[in-house]
């Protein structure tokens, strides 16, 4: 539908946010005066220079003959935006205009080493709040000494954490008040519970729910990726963003120097090295060093951070 075949009907233009992006076909939601999300329009991309993501913000033109359709004229410009490299180096934007990132984990299946570094990079660079959540804390290995020390972790960094259970009702009161009306995404490893805890906080959600029932094996107690696209959904004055598991996050690091930023607790420290070039390998008077001696910063820490600088350095950048 074009203008010349209504001359006399300006198609309306109404402000609207994306709700998914499944190949061709974006789902939107227009925005109330208010600013919340309320009726469902399909829609399609005029242009497609700019590849909308859910939690864009849009201009849509409602088709005048199919109300519930419509077409997208504008992306506004985003003030945030999650995104990840993959193994080929390819970088894939996962959602936009976020404020909050859920970094959820569960005693099962266990946490990646370092996933929740990446992810905390990424807030970090993007200047997102961050939030640990620990789910499934109904089980008895939500009380294993790797999940505790875990948590005194990000406790002992200042990164709040959340203990929750999707199943028993634990902790959903303090992740809504936390979420408020903030744009916040659940991120983490596939069967973690990101869904159910979706479903927790918001039942009419009804997204898909996982079992874990992928090869446990080799440990990594995989489940299935039932969540298989990014989508947004509407809490109170908020929004949650569901996301597919990620397994790897390599955050889109545009300045190699920036990465230690991610860590403050590292660049800390390495504000005493004497080499302002320091590798903090085995040069004298290493404030890295140091501080790993001493206990500051925790192993767990400097090896993600390695091994991101790593990744980083293997012409990925
Ligand atoms: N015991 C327990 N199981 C949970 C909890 N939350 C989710 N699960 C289970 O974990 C599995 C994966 O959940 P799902 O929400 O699909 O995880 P997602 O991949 O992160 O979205 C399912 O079998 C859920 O029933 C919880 O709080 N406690
Ligand atoms: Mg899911
Ligand atoms: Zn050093």
């Amino acid at each position: 539908m074009t203008e010349q075949d209504h001359p006399n009907a300006p198609p309306e233009v109404v402000p609207a946010v994306v709700v998914s992006h499944l190949r061709s076909e974006v789902e939107v939601a227009t925005l109330s005066t208010r600013g919340e999300p309320s009726e469902r329009l399909r829609c399609f991309q005029r242009s497609r220079s700019i590849e909308v993501v859910t939690g864009d913000r849009v201009l849509i033109e409602r088709d005048p003959e199919h109300p519930e359709r419509g077409v997208i004229n504008e992306v506004q410009p985003r003030r945030s935006l999650l995104q990840r490299r993959n193994r080929s180096g390819v970088v894939q934007t996962i959602c936009a205009n976020l404020d909050l990132l859920l970094i959820t984990i569960a005693p099962d299946p266990q946490p990646h080493a370092d996933l929740v570094d990446r992810y905390l990079v990424a807030a970090e660079l993007d200047d997102l709040k961050a939030a640990v959540v620990l789910n499934k804390c109904d089980l008895a290995a939500a009380g294993a000494p790797d999940i505790l020390s875990l948590i005194d972790l990000y406790e002992s960094l200042g990164i709040p954490v959340f203990r929750c259970s999707a199943v028993a009702g634990i902790g959903l009161d303090a992740l809504r008040d936390l979420i408020g009306e903030r744009t916040a995404a659940l991120v983490g490893q596939s069967g973690v519970g990101k869904s159910s805890l979706l479903n927790a906080l918001l039942p009419e959600a009804a997204a898909e729910v996982g079992t874990l029932t992928g090869n446990r094996s080799r440990g990594h107690g995989r489940g299935r990726h039932t969540t298989s696209t990014v989508r947004l959904y509407p809490i109170a004055g908020g929004v949650i963003i569901d996301s597919p598991g990620i397994r790897e996050l390599t955050p889109e690091v545009t300045d190699r120097s920036r990465l230690i930023t991610g860590f403050p607790e590292i660049d800390l420290a390495a504000r005493r090295c004497r080499f302002r070039n320091c590798r903090h390998d085995r040069e004298p008077d290493c404030g890295v060093s140091e501080a790993l001696a001493a206990g500051h910063i925790d192993g767990r820490r400097w090896r993600s951070y390695r091994i991101l600088e790593a990744e980083l350095g293997q012409g990925r950048r």
